[in-house]
């Protein structure tokens, strides 16, 4: 008799792996309200238990196209719906763009991301930005881009040019999120993020806070990024940089502490990923710098400028981490 005809087609199957556990709301927001000094003490065993807690990444970032984009996430100088004195530009030609992330490994980038205010890229821009991918690869950098919304085909495209990591945040919790952008929605990042999970990419993916949002929300973003599966290799918090022009500015600035609050609970929930303190560096100073690495950030974005707001001076960070003894991923002592 032919077993194999009457076995279920699923029982032939591997088992499932594990299912990776599920992180409620309630739990997270528990998290946030322990004494700091607690929550800082389990960050930080989370965090010596799978990285060097002494060493950080350096991304450098560069805006490939700047302004004038069709979205109008709130936060956002580069948004065509306010007026906030960017001006928009067009693609960069390509030999600026590898120019730019030889300077950048020659400072001691490891990665190098490139960020367009698309929407999302059109056929003639995916040509584009594969040959970016192509060539500065090939200068030994690992390659990150956020390039607005992609679909599967785009995502695969990018994979075969040898893209290793695609940024696209969740941004904030889905409660919080139609008070802040409302040109796309939350199930639009959710796709595009499954469509670069399966094109073999790693993901790149965190938020912002200081939206004016309330803890909840804070916890409620942690919860959808700790939830996916697997959680992203890569999670940048952003602390919101008030531009003038656009809606959010103004808005009261969150409790540096909240901020490291948030560090904390990603690096607990999400204890393998490199945890990037993104937006808002320039505007702290270097001992909340120095309590977001004890709470378990180990990756910083290096360079004078983020996409068009301003970030600290790449000596400034260096002394930062020489006097705090922390070593660049990659290099000797800093
Ligand atoms: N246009 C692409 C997109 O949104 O998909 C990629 C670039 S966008 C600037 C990447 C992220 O930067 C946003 O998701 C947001 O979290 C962060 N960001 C943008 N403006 C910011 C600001 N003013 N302050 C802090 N973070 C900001
Ligand atoms: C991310 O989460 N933060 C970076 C990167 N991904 C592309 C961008 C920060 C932008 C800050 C505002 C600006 O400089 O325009
Ligand atoms: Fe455009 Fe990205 Fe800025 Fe939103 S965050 S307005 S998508 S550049």
């Amino acid at each position: 008799m032919n077993t194999i005809a009457t076995v279920p087609l699923s029982a032939l199957k591997r088992p499932a792996p594990p299912a990776q556990p599920r992180w409620r709301v309630d739990e997270i927001e528990t998290l946030f309200a322990l004494p700091l000094m607690d929550l800082l003490y389990r960050a930080q065993q989370v965090h010596r238990g799978h990285f060097d807690a002494n060493e950080i990444q350096l991304s450098t970032l560069l805006s490939i196209k700047t302004g004038g984009c069709a979205e109008d996430c709130g936060y956002c100088p580069q948004s065509a719906h306010f007026d906030t004195g960017v001006a928009a530009g067009k693609l960069m030609p390509l030999e600026e763009v590898v120019e730019a992330a030889q300077a950048a490994k020659d400072q001691g980038a490891t990665r190098f991301c490139m960020g367009a205010a698309w929407r999302s890229p059109k056929p003639r821009d995916m040509e584009r930005v594969t040959e970016m991918v192509r060539e500065v690869k090939a200068l030994g950098l690992e390659t990150c881009m956020t390039l607005g919304m992609l679909d599967a085909e785009q995502a695969r495209a990018l994979k075969d040019a040898g893209l290793d990591y695609y940024n696209h945040n969740l941004d904030t919790a889905p409660e919080y999120y139609g008070r802040i952008i409302g040109t796309r929605t939350y199930q639009d990042r959710l796709d595009t993020l499954a469509h670069v999970r399966n094109a073999g990419l790693s993901v790149c993916c965190g938020g912002i806070v200081g939206l004016g949002e309330g803890r909840s929300h804070r916890a409620g973003l942690i919860a959808q990024l700790a939830n996916l599966d697997p959680y992203p290799e890569s999670v940048p918090i952003n602390n919101l940089v008030q531009v003038e022009g656009t809606p959010l500015a103004g808005t009261d600035p969150l409790d540096p502490f909240e901020f490291v609050r948030t560090v904390a609970v990603a690096r607990i929930t999400m204890p393998r990923a490199m945890v990037r303190l993104s937006a808002g560096r320039e505007q702290m100073d270097e001992a909340l710098q120095a309590l977001c690495f004890l709470a378990g950030a180990n990756s910083i974005f290096y360079g004078d400028k983020l996409l068009t707001t301003a970030n600290p001076q790449g000596a400034r960070d260096r002394a930062l981490l020489d006097r705090l003894g922390m070593r660049v991923q990659g290099e000797g002592a800093a």
